[in-house]
């Protein structure tokens, strides 16, 4: 079955001899017939050459996009990565600012109270050093006594002409006073002691209706004359002292 050397060294020369051998056709090969072979086997070499690198460019082409996309989805990952950073950087910032703000705040609400306080104080000082004060809400007499008493005072007691002038020009409308014969009718009392002497305005104290045990202090009528005696569950402001 082998082909015989000297045609084949002959004809085709020493580098196409192997490819004789294995194609097996070596005895059909005579003349121009073998060239024809030769060539078509040439040919088909190429092609599949070609078909080779074809494929090659295809999957390098591909592998080049698939490389290409990936770099994009990195470049697009790192991207929003970046924008979050940017993102809760600015709200960083943000937060910053409303805690400055908040203490801005709390440091303004911190003066404002202070100066309410010192305001208060102030309005203390004109009562003068006896640590007096007039309630900010209307209330019965007994509510109006726990007022004073909640503030660590009581209703006030005048017991001089001295205080009762002081009041009388401090207070602008119907004030409590400490005053009441709320347990004895007709024995007026103050909320701690006995009543020694009375600013009573002319008529008063009336006991109008039977009902009037609670003593209130009238700054309209003169100075010395301005203390009526009404029913206790009226309404009105109140003087405490400490
Ligand atoms: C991501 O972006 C930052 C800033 O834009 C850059 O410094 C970094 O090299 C990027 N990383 C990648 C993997 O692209
Ligand atoms: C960052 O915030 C902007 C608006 O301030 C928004 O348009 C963008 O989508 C945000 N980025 C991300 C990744 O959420
Ligand atoms: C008694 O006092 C009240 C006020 O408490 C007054 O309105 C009334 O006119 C007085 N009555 C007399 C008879 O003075
Ligand atoms: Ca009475
Ligand atoms: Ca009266």
């Amino acid at each position: 079955m082998k082909p015989l050397p000297v045609n084949v060294t002959n004809r085709s020369g020493p580098r196409t001899q192997s490819r004789h051998q294995t194609d097996g056709n070596a005895r059909k090969c005579r003349g121009s017939r073998c060239l024809v072979l030769l060539t078509v086997g040439l040919a088909l070499i190429c092609v599949l050459l070609l078909v080779f690198i074809i494929l090659q460019h295809i999957t390098i082409t591909a592998e080049r996009d698939l490389t290409k996309s990936y770099k994009n989805t990195v470049e697009e990952f790192n991207q929003t990565i970046n924008s979050l950073q940017d993102n809760y950087t600015d709200l960083m910032i943000k937060n910053d600012q409303l805690q400055n703000n908040f203490n801005s705040l709390s440091q303004k609400k911190l003066e404002l109270e202070s100066r309410v306080d010192q305001l208060n104080s102030e309005q203390g000082d004109l009562w003068g050093p006896d640590d007096m004060f007039v309630s900010n809400e209307e209330k019965s007499w007994s509510d109006s006594r726990q007022y004073c008493r909640d503030r660590g005072a009581d209703l006030v007691i005048i017991n001089t002409e001295e205080k009762q002038r002081h009041i009388s020009s401090l207070v602008k409308e119907r004030v409590w006073i400490g005053l009441s014969d709320g347990q004895q009718e007709g024995k007026m009392k103050w909320v701690n002691s006995p009543l020694k002497r009375g600013f009573w305005l002319k008529g008063e104290p009336n006991d109008s209706g039977g009902n009037e045990d609670c003593i209130e202090l009238m700054p309209s009528n003169p100075v010395l004359n301005n203390w009526n005696d009404h029913s206790c569950s009226v309404k009105k402001k109140a003087i405490c002292e400490k």
